[in-house]
């Protein structure tokens, strides 16, 4: 199997789409778990063309292609992480303002809705004002904000702040690889998970902990 998973981390890297997802296919059939799939062929693959990009080693149209990769062997777990827990609120999904990263932010929304969340994404490069509109035409259980730039996790304060505006009592969680649970703390989001499957876990206790 780690063979497998290792020919799965190669095809997203050189962004072979069919591959990815026939791989993925014959993981499930092969009786590994979703998480295992994604902790040990989907993340890494990321994790390393993004090293290779740091030291010049690849480029943009590599991100471009290995992302879409692994945004169809994704696709293929969404079928498995849809579990028929349902009900548990509603959740508004958005990457902030000037940032296009985008598969952190669906990997969150495919693990939430296989918590039973339903979630409504917003997309990317999304505007303050456009996180206050969607929060006040929805009203969510939870609004939860990602950012994969040092740069554009500073508009997370500002989002927070737009919203409680609204909503005093208005329940935000963060994520993306530059934040920190200690980030979250020092601008007063209600949670942070540092990957999806946590967010699923911070996402059900923070909607437990708004009912009691
Ligand atoms: C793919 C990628 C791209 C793709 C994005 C394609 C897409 N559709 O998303 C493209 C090529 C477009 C891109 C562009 C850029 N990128 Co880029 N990119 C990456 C890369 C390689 C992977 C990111 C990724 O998808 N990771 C995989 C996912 C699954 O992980 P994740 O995003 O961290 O998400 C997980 C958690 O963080 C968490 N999470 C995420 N969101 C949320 C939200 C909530 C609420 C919660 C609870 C949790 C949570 O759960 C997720 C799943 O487990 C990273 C390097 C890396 N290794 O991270 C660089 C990286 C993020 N990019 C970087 C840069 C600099 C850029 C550019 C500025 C490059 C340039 N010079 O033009 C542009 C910026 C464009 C913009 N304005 O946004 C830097 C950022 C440095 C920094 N700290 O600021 C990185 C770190 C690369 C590097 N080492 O230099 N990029």
């Amino acid at each position: 199997m780690s063979e497998l998973l290792e020919r799965l981390k190669q095809a997203v890297m050189a962004g072979e789409e069919e591959e990815a997802a026939s791989l993925v296919r014959e993981a499930l059939e092969g009786g590994l778990e979703p998480r295992e799939i994604m902790d040990k062929a989907l993340m890494p693959a990321m994790e390393e063309i993004g090293e290779r990009f740091s030291r010049n080693e690849a480029f943009i149209p590599e991100l471009i292609v290995a992302a879409s990769a692994m945004e169809k062997g994704m696709e293929e777990l969404k079928p498995v992480l849809s579990g028929e827990d349902k009900g548990r609120g509603l959740v508004i999904l958005g990457t902030v303002y000037g940032d296009i990263h985008s598969i952190g932010k669906n990997l969150v929304r495919m693990c939430l809705e296989g918590a039973g969340f339903e979630v409504l994404d917003i997309g990317e490069d999304v505007r303050t004002e456009r996180f206050v509109e969607a929060y006040r035409e929805h009203r969510p259980d939870i609004l939860g904000l990602s950012a994969l730039l040092s740069s554009t996790m500073q508009r997370m304060p500002e989002v927070i702040q737009a919203v409680r505006a609204e909503d005093p009592s208005a329940v935000i969680m963060v994520g993306g690889a530059p934040v920190t649970q200690e980030f979250a703390d020092r601008i007063g989001a209600s949670g942070y998970a540092p990957n999806a499957f946590e967010a699923a876990v911070k996402a059900k206790e923070l909607v437990a902990g708004k009912s009691r």
